[in-house]
């Protein structure tokens, strides 16, 4: 008798943050993740965690009456009739009629699809006896995983009155550090090592688009002396013009292993021939996941070789999409990697499992982890060592436990402080009165 999924439930949850500055302002105390628990007739248990917000919730809440009851073999069936359904929901003309607020809402689908997908797979996984990295593209290719150091400058906490976290772990240099103020280039050095001691990274990537982008290179200038074995990136979400990337980037190769989303749309150039020109000007390699995140943007890229690394996160892409990605990076001489916000143990679990069934090369994963480790939904959390998180072949599903007592804390926190969708402007006005967001801008240039 094959089983059935009997319940699932939806959980909007919040964590703590650091003041962590980016182009687009400063992270507020709290970010918020919506979490999915699934229970099969057989008293299995899946989980999924995925970008929050209530439009997501909604959605992913307008799923049930498509997953509860069905025999977890239809699995692809219910991924297949969700995705459809959403679809319909958003289908017709956005307000405004943006192509961005399309994209975004498209994006938003992916984002819930991953939701019922994931559960499913970690049910299916411990039923069968495997982890989920083996029921992804080929099956499991490695046992264990690199994941980044990803620096950020922070904002100084107490010149707000926001509720950020101060001394939830003052064991280590790591702990203490990550939740105090860091805006030069000697604090995000000292960052690094902080980082590395506690985590063994071999990779960094610096959260750029804060700073004039002189200022951002003499940091990465710093990392590098610091650490010459270092694979180091940047990353200023497009605040630079294609001629201040090139002037910036130029000459940087052995310094800069790649360089993400340094431009953008400009004129009348789209993102993708801006960043195909920035690659062709400097030789160095290129990531994003600005523009190149679905099929379609993906083709364009391809064709005007704008992306040589495309960051295919697996709650923007699906489990098995982000797996196809690094498939299709295999086979055209790309390389895979991840991107990632704000996230829990859960999260982290996926990206391993998916990154554990990547073919061939690929570059360090994406994490902003060790911002919220210690913070933790489940029993048996992965643990990043050398840099890396191992995927166990004898561990079946995603290899962690949903702690409900932790979920339901972490959910009486999103209720408790009204947690909403994202906005980082709120932040960054403490630093800046009136502050505005400017795509073309680093946020503490005004
Ligand atoms: O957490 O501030 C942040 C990042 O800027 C995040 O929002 C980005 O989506 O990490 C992401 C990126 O690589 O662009
Ligand atoms: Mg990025």
């Amino acid at each position: 008798m094959i089983p059935t999924v009997e319940t699932m439930e939806v959980i909007p949850v919040a964590g703590y943050d650091s003041m962590l500055l980016n182009q687009a302002g400063a992270h507020q105390p709290f970010f918020t993740r919506n979490v999915v628990v699934m229970t099969d007739s057989d008293g299995y248990t899946g989980v999924a965690e995925v970008p929050g917000g209530e439009v997501i919730t909604r959605r992913l809440r307008s799923c049930i009456p498509l997953v509860e009851g069905r025999p977890i073999s239809h699995y692809k069936q219910i991924v297949q009739e969700c995705g459809r359904m959403l679809s319909n929901q958003v289908a017709g003309p956005v307000v405004g009629g943006a192509e961005t607020a399309h994209a975004l809402i498209f994006k938003k689908v992916t984002n819930v699809v991953t939701g019922v997908e994931t559960p499913l797979l970690d049910i299916l996984g411990k039923h069968m006896e495997v982890p989920v990295a083996a029921l992804l593209g080929d099956g499991q290719v490695r046992d264990r995983v690199r994941f980044l150091g990803y620096l950020f400058y922070i904002g100084d906490p107490d010149a707000t009155d926001l509720p950020y976290l101060r001394h939830d772990d003052d064991s280590d240099t790591w702990g203490r550090s990550r939740r105090e103020a860091a805006m030069t280039p000697e604090a995000i050095v000292a960052q690094a090592e902080a980082a590395q001691e506690r985590y063994g990274f071999r990779d960094f990537k610096l959260k750029g688009g804060v700073f004039e982008g002189e200022r951002e290179i003499e940091t990465i200038r710093q990392l590098k002396s610091r650490f010459p074995h270092a694979r180091i990136t940047i990353d200023p979400n497009a605040a630079w013009s294609l001629d201040e990337s090139v002037r910036l980037c130029k000459g940087m190769e052995g310094t800069l292993t790649y360089v993400e989303d340094p431009c953008g749309a400009e004129d009348r150039f789209s993102a993708r021939e801006v960043m195909a020109e920035f690659h062709r000007q400097t030789g160095l390699a290129t990531a994003t996941n600005m523009c190149d995140t679905d099929w379609r943007e993906m083709k364009a890229a391809i064709r005007l070789d704008s992306v040589t690394i495309p960051l295919a996160d697996p709650h923007f892409w699906t489990m098995q999409g982000c797996v196809r990605v690094a498939q299709l990076c295999n086979d055209m001489d790309l390389t895979w990697g991840v991107h990632s916000n704000n996230h829990f143990d859960i999260s982290l679990a996926m990206v391993a499992q998916a990154a554990a069934a990547a073919p061939g090369e690929i570059n360090a994963c994406d994490t902003h982890y060790i911002w919220q480790d210690g913070q933790h939904l489940t029993t048996n959390p992965p643990v990043i060592e050398n840099g890396e998180v191992e995927v166990r072949r004898d561990v079946p599903g995603l290899g962690v436990e949903v702690d409900r007592a932790a979920v339901e804390a972490a959910h009486q926190l999103y209720v408790d402080n009204d947690c909403g969708t994202r906005d980082d402007a709120v932040g960054m006005q403490y630093l800046i009165p009136g502050w505005q967001f400017d795509p073309k801008r680093p946020s503490m240039v005004r």
